[in-house]
């Protein structure tokens, strides 16, 4: 919308509103919003057809890894089959020679890592429900801007956090946690594998790559990244800082645990950070290293825009922010029952 593009999104029908990501854009003249689904070819081929749009991005999926697990048709009827519903509802409305297609493609791709770092020329080992659907999205796009000329391009995007982030992602689940915690709303966190090691980047900046992949004169695929590394711990460590606590880790495994060794007096010497098996995976994806050469080179891309450090420091601010609203509201809430109760308020 800061381009000047007339917006169009999709969302579902749900009994709960899920909204609160875009509730600032909603009413701005220019985004408009329509019912469709991607398990529906009928609703998008409709969409397709009236908006008739210059460009698609095709962000849409059932994103969690370890829900896959759980979930691994609904995940390939999305993840897989939806992005061939784009696809043939663009050519349905003769839009194949126009329009110009994003596909959310994911470092989630080479899995079970067969060389660090990774570029596009590396191979893929898909290791979770989700990658092996997300393959079959990478290479439907490639058949068609083979088989029929369109301009469609899969980013290959590492992990990109911000501080709308789902909260039960890795990062966003930490955050919002050492929020929690230094403000005396929750006891302890649970994670899984804290020796994970990923390359986080800023959403928003990699939001302005996707849209320059569609910008040029060739449609191709790009790696997305920052191409700088670290663990779940050392994004764990990080965050409590911002939020002003220290920890220290002990132990190994499932009993690592992560202990407050300075902060309030209330949580010093307690125990903050805990492993759960709750949280491990049939199979993990430990080592994920971007090489954004590419998209540097291409793209004019920059790829150390935001900073580790400064991605954590502006997520844990927001969460910071957030919980500090939310118990104002909630003490406003208790101090309105009483005063009801006692009659001082009618
Ligand atoms: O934050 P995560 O759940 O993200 P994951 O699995 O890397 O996937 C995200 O990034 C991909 C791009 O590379 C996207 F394609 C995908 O849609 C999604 O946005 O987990 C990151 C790592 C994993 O290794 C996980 O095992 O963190 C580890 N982890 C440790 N404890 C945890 C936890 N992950 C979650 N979600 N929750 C935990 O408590």
């Amino acid at each position: 919308m800061e381009k000047g593009y007339e917006v169009h999104g999709i969302i579902r029908r749900s009994s709960v509103d899920f909204r609160e990501r875009i509730a600032h854009l909603e009413g701005r003249p220019g985004f408009h919003l329509h019912y469709a689904d991607l398990g529906d070819s009928m609703s998008i081929v409709k969409v397709v057809g009236s908006v008739r749009p210059d460009e698609i991005y095709n962000l849409a999926a059932q994103s969690h890894v370890q829900v896959s697990f759980d979930a691994p048709e609904f995940t390939a009827d999305v993840d897989a089959v939806g992005v061939i519903r784009v696809l043939e509802a663009v050519r349905a409305c003769h839009l194949e020679q126009h329009c110009r297609i994003y596909q959310a493609s994911t470092s989630e791709l080479y899995g079970k890592v067969e060389a660090v770092p990774q570029n596009e020329e590396t191979p893929f080992h898909p290791y979770s429900p989700y990658a092996v659907a997300k393959l079959y999205g990478y290479w439907i796009v490639k058949e068609y801007r083979e088989a029929y000329g369109m301009y469609c391009c899969s980013g290959i995007l590492f992990n990109h956090e911000s501080e709308r982030r789902g909260e039960t992602f890795v990062t966003r689940k930490i955050t919002l946690a050492a929020a929690r915690i230094a403000q005396g709303h929750q006891e302890k966190l649970f994670l899984g594998n804290l020796s994970s090691r990923r390359d986080w980047g800023y959403a928003r900046d990699y939001v302005e790559c996707m849209w320059l992949m569609l910008q040029q004169e060739q449609p191709d695929d790009y790696v997305i990244a920052t191409g700088v590394q670290h663990t779940v711990r050392e994004f764990a460590t990080l965050a409590f800082r911002y939020a002003g606590i220290e920890l220290r880790w002990e132990g190994e495994g499932a009993d690592e645990k992560g202990v407050c060794a300075a902060g309030p007096a209330r949580l010093v010497g307690k125990v903050l950070v805990a492993v759960s098996p709750d949280f491990y995976r049939p199979t993990d994806v430990v080592n994920l290293l971007g090489d954004p050469s590419k998209a540097r080179r291409c793209l004019g891309w920059n790829p150390s825009k935001t900073r580790f450090e400064e991605l954590v420091r502006l997520m844990v601010e927001s969460d910071m922010a957030k919980v500090a609203g939310e118990g104002a509201a909630a003490k406003i809430r208790t101090n309105l029952a009483e005063y009801l109760e006692k009659g001082i308020v009618k």
